[in-house]
């Protein structure tokens, strides 16, 4: 008996548990048009490293109230440091850190009875436990995707205490695993916001072109709120559309139109505003039309065929030193990929910050966006099943109105062999596709064996994919076995485009005087000659239908340890992290304006 009231007093805490920790809500789209205050700015932190703060309980921040009370904690007097913005860049205890850092901000609100508010988060690295006024309001994870609590019945008129857990240990079953090749920067990386809202707001929508059609719109709008059925207008003041629709009892309004656009491309970026009007809410966009299709082994952009030249970029701000999130940022990194000649850019490895996809956007670039499913993943832990589903819902959702995005991809560099990773894979594309049928969806892959010249590809997962997305680092981490111009191919899905996701190797900028030959020298030669011979190379790939190098600027990694050509960069750059072009660059340059 005493057992069994111990497992029954086990299974009332751990529903108590499990109660304790709701998780945060899917976050409305489009918050930079919302009616926003934003919470950016310095927050005061406690540093946690032993983890102790939960059992202090410091979310409820107590006072001593006898002289004999002692509180071994407080934010009063703390560090403080910016938000948005990594930890390990701004205090140099926490360069290397990984684990907890509490992070409070106080603010004041005057509740109104006709609005709702919304706390929203644009991303924090990597689990959230947030707390408004001592209360939990719930938990996110994931780095990378934004997420929202709403406080319309929580929050008290005058000042309001904002706490934050932010933990950034690496987890066996967390997105990625234990082991990536960047920094891993945690902290409140993007924006904080308060939203009001009216009693229905607009939550989400969808305004695309219909696949394959040249003129013709398809969308929704949902509401969210307890009056769902009302009257929704969208107009496109600049092509004179105007359409009301009628919401149904969930909330939700179907859209169809016809209209001559001018259509969005690289090298015309137009965008429209689109306004969406209920009686108690207005969201304002900005939307390009294009279409993104495979036809047969070819890419197709509004119907034509695309030769797609990316390059890969990590989200850090190179000069920094620091995870990058602001327009400044995107515009240093997206400008060098204009000038690179790209039309495309591989957000790796993980969905980055609103302002490089709309930036991107804006200036002509195709966006490449990824889930952070990257090398080793747990697929037999069903947690982390869910967890995919739930941050590529969050990443489509944010997205799916951004014409720049044309390919999400699932995954990079997961293994054949890692038990249930294909069906595991295979299902979350079948949910992406239902999520949007608009892009396209990869895999990245690096099962590829090359043998006497010779490249065999065969990865199952790329039955699911429309494009073939393949890693290689002939040059580098595999030598030649021939003459590059020579390589012959296999590829297991012949009807596919391929595009080389990844190739490359690494230099240091001004290491220049010598010979090109050997690898451990890090010479600038070298990687040039990488290049040369990849683009030689590329000429035998079947059904190519775009490269991105591995990748625009050096970025911090801290597996990568050599003391003088490393020191903790990955030196695979074009551009060294201060943006001096190698020799490489030049090549890659020349490459994609002769294409
Ligand atoms: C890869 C990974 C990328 C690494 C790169 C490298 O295949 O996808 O994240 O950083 O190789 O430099 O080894």
């Amino acid at each position: 008996a005493e057992i069994l009231l111990k497992e029954w007093a086990w299974l009332v805490l751990s529903m108590l548990l499990v109660a304790g920790t709701a998780h945060a809500q899917t976050a409305m789209i489009n918050v930079q048009s919302r009616n926003a205050t934003s919470l950016n700015g310095e927050w005061n932190v406690i540093l946690d490293p032993t983890g102790i703060g939960e059992w202090r309980q410091i979310w409820q921040e107590k006072k001593p109230l006898l002289k004999t009370d002692f509180v071994e904690y407080a934010f009063e007097g703390s560090p403080r440091l910016k938000v948005p913005g990594d930890f390990n860049s701004q205090m140099c205890e926490l360069t290397y850190f990984e684990g907890v850092v509490w992070y409070k901000k106080e603010f004041s609100y005057s509740p109104d009875k006709n609005k709702r508010l919304f706390i929203h988060f644009s991303a924090v690295n990597y689990l959230a436990d947030v707390y408004l006024n001592g209360e939990k309001l719930g938990s996110h994870e994931g780095g990378f995707t934004p997420f929202q609590f709403e406080v319309t019945k929580k929050i008290k008129p005058g000042t309001n205490a904002l706490i934050v857990k932010v933990d950034n240990k690496r987890l066996k079953n967390g997105l990625p695993g234990l082991g990536y090749d960047w920094l891993n920067y945690g902290g409140i990386t993007r924006d904080v916001n308060l939203i009001e809202t009216g009693n229905t707001y607009i939550e989400d929508y969808s305004i695309q072109r219909r696949k394959g059609s040249q003129k013709e719109v398809l969308g929704w709008v949902k509401l969210n709120g307890a009056d769902k059925q009302k009257r929704i207008k969208i107009k496109i003041p600049e092509l004179k559309v105007e359409l009301s629709v009628k919401s149904d009892s969930k909330g939700v309004a179907r859209l169809q139109f016809s209209s001559s656009f001018n259509l969005w491309s690289p090298a015309y970026p137009k965008l429209y505003k689109v306004v969406i009007e209920t009686e108690t809410d207005t969201v304002e966009d900005e939307i390009g039309f294009r279409t993104i299709e495979v036809k047969g082994n070819k890419v197709m952009l509004n119907g034509k065929e695309i030769f797609l030249k990316g390059t890969n970029i990590h989200e850090e701000n190179p000069v920094k030193g620091a995870r990058a999130f602001s327009k400044e940022d995107a515009i240093l990194l997206l400008g060098q990929a204009k000038q690179l000649g790209c039309n495309l850019v591989r957000l790796a490895h993980y969905p980055h910050n609103e302002n490089m996809v709309k930036q991107a956007e804006r200036m002509g670039l195709m966006v490449w966006s990824e889930l952070p499913v990257y090398q080793h993943i747990e697929f037999s832990d069903t947690a982390v099943l869910s967890k995919m589903d739930l941050m590529l819902k969050e990443m489509v959702r944010r997205d799916r109105n951004r014409c720049s995005v044309v390919i999400w991809s699932l995954s990079n560099e997961t293994y054949d062999a890692t038990p249930n990773r294909t069906k595991a894979l295979a299902a979350l594309t079948q949910v992406c596709r239902q999520l949007d049928s608009t892009r396209l969806v990869t895999h990245v892959t690096n099962s590829q064996a090359y043998h006497n010249n010779s490249f065999k590809v065969w990865d199952s997962l790329y039955r699911y994919a429309d494009l073939i997305s393949l890693n290689e680092y002939i040059g580098w981490y595999i030598p030649w076995q021939g003459k590059p111009e020579n390589v012959t191919w296999n590829v297991a899905f012949p009807d596919k485009p391929v595009f080389i996701s990844e190739f490359g190797g690494e230099a240091l900028f001004g290491n220049n005087s010598g010979a090109a030959d050997e690898a451990a020298s890090w010479r600038e030669e070298y990687q040039q000659q990488i290049y040369i011979n990849q683009l030689r190379m590329f000429n035998t790939t079947p059904n190519l239908c775009g490269v991105a190098p591995w990748l625009l600027f050096d970025y911090r990694s801290l597996g990568r340890m050599h003391p003088i050509y490393q020191k903790g960069y990955n030196r695979k750059g074009l551009l060294s992290e201060k943006g001096d072009r190698k020799k490489a660059w030049f090549i890659m340059e020349k490459y994609y304006k002769r294409k």
